[in-house]
């Protein structure tokens, strides 16, 4: 059987005992600890210059090949071409680009550096799945280093429409390097035509068949894998977290309150900005649920150093104290704000203790949060799902109650309506979810893609 090379930017410490808060992190840690194998990438150290050797190391069964960034890489590579240029323009957010010629040569450095670094790691039978937009060039860099192992590339974040996507520096570079791959995969359909759409109109690329495209005179399979959770995992700990003391504590403050939750990092796509805002709306317009309903939002720090995160850190907590002084009384405040990393099980006790799971990304690629919230629910009782239309879990939930996150009379329409569903059709929604979900759980979306991937046909 061969063995499973996975490159992405960021790997987690694997001694360490930090919650991970991050999709990418908690999707590939079980699909490794599931197959064994090795995982290559930065290890979130910064060093004074660039270091071109990984470290090695090993725990559970994994393989760990890992460098650390200059700090000069960190600014233009990681906080500038990736995540001030490839992520708001990703998510259909071209106000928040911002670029620097410098950023992105730091990515083809970085890029170049990775390459050189993971090429003499791979062994002949090993295929190679790159993870994310950090690392688009990859296959071609391990291509030119005389690579040939099978290469797939999976996307977790959207792809932007061609008319959005024509705006970034560098666009069609990175459409020839996607190009590049054996196969590409995308949380959705709509994420896969926008690729497909975007590199035969910028890089001549030619749709032969669903999931062919001819580029050059190669082909590459293109493919939908939704990433999914570990529903049994995540069902039985919100069981047995719901009755963890620091959960407890928090349902003994609660009392007769109606809990609403949000968890999220702090990031601009998340519409945290709307959904506190929905929550004033909410309270303002259903008078009723003045002093009984309590919106518990967590949202840990990250990229704090890009300035449109700090500024959106410093609004979001003018706004919870805004409307915590407006609506709040002496033995009531309506939101709880919280800018911290919780452990796995005291999240999931936390949904199960929900009546309401409120999950409005104004784009999202997929958004685990929300199949976290349906897995933890207690079946004979769930809460609702509110959920943005705009996040690539809408595809599937579509039993949640869906809305435009940027309408904030909507969303608290919509919160308000959660709160009052009947009980059998809470059950009935969330039967059918969780239907949806065990089909594409975590397993799936892996074994999915790693099948293809073998099969591929360049
Ligand atoms: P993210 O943008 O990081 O992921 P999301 O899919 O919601 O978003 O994943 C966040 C993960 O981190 C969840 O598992 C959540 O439980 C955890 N988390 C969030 N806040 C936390 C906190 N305060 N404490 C502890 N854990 C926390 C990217 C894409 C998504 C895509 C995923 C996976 O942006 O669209 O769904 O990758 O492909």
């Amino acid at each position: 059987m061969s063995r499973l090379v996975v490159a992405s930017n960021r790997v987690p410490n694997p001694r360490g005992s930090q919650p991970q808060a991050g999709g990418l992190a908690v999707a590939l840690s079980g699909a490794l600890r599931r197959n064994g194998g090795l995982w290559f990438g930065w290890n979130g150290q910064l060093s004074q210059t660039a270091v071109s050797r990984p470290r090695m190391d090993q725990a559970e069964g994994i393989d760990y090949a890992t460098l650390p960034l200059s700090k000069d890489d960190y600014d233009d590579f990681y906080l500038g071409y990736s995540n001030a240029v490839i992520w708001p323009v990703f998510h259909f957010n071209l106000g928040a680009m911002s670029y620097e010629r410098r950023y992105s040569e730091a990515y083809a450095r970085v890029n170049d550096l990775f390459a050189d670094a993971l090429a003499p790691l791979v062994e002949p039978d090993d295929v190679i799945w790159v993870h994310d937009y950090h690392l688009m060039p990859m296959a071609r860099e391990l291509r030119e280093r005389g690579v040939r192992q099978r290469i797939g590339f999976f996307l977790h974040i959207p792809f932007p429409d061609y008319d959005v996507l024509r705006a970034m520096p560098g666009h069609r570079r990175l459409l020839e390097d996607l190009c590049r791959y054996d196969l590409l995969g995308f949380q959705t359909e709509n994420d896969r035509h926008a690729f497909e759409e975007s590199a035969s109109r910028a890089v001549g690329a030619l749709v032969e068949t669903s999931g062919v495209v001819r580029h050059r005179n190669r082909r590459l399979r293109t493919g939908v894998y939704p990433v999914g959770v570990d529903v049994d995992e995540l069902a039985d700990l919100s069981r047995r977290t719901l009755t963890a003391p620091r959960v407890r504590r928090l349902l003994d403050g609660l009392g007769e309150r109606d809990l609403v939750v949000g968890v999220d990092r702090l990031d601009y796509s998340k519409g945290l900005e709307q959904r506190l805002r929905a929550v004033e709306a909410l309270l303002q317009d259903y008078p009723h649920r003045r002093g009984h309903t309590v919106m518990m939002q967590i949202a840990s720090p990250s990229r704090s150093s890009i300035s449109e995160y700090a500024d959106l850190r410093q609004r979001l907590e003018g706004l919870a104290g805004h409307i915590n002084g407006s609506y709040g009384d002496l033995d009531w405040a309506p939101i709880h704000y919280l800018n911290r990393t919780f452990a796995r099980g005291s999240l999931m006790g936390l949904y199960r203790a929900a009546r309401v799971g409120l999950v409005t990304p104004l784009r999202d690629g997929m958004n685990l949060v929300a199949k976290e919230f349906v897995t933890s629910q207690d079946p004979d009782n769930p809460g609702v799902l509110v959920l943005s239309e705009l996040a690539g879990a809408a595809a599937e939930l579509e039993d949640a109650i869906l809305v435009n996150p940027y309408d904030v009379d909507a969303i608290a329409a919509a919160i308000n309506a959660a709160l009052a569903m009947p009980l059998p059709e809470r059950r009935r929604r969330h039967q059918r979810m969780m239907n949806r979900l065990r089909e594409n759980a975590i397993d799936v979306w892996e074994k999915r893609f790693l099948d293809d991937l073998h099969w591929h046909i360049a």
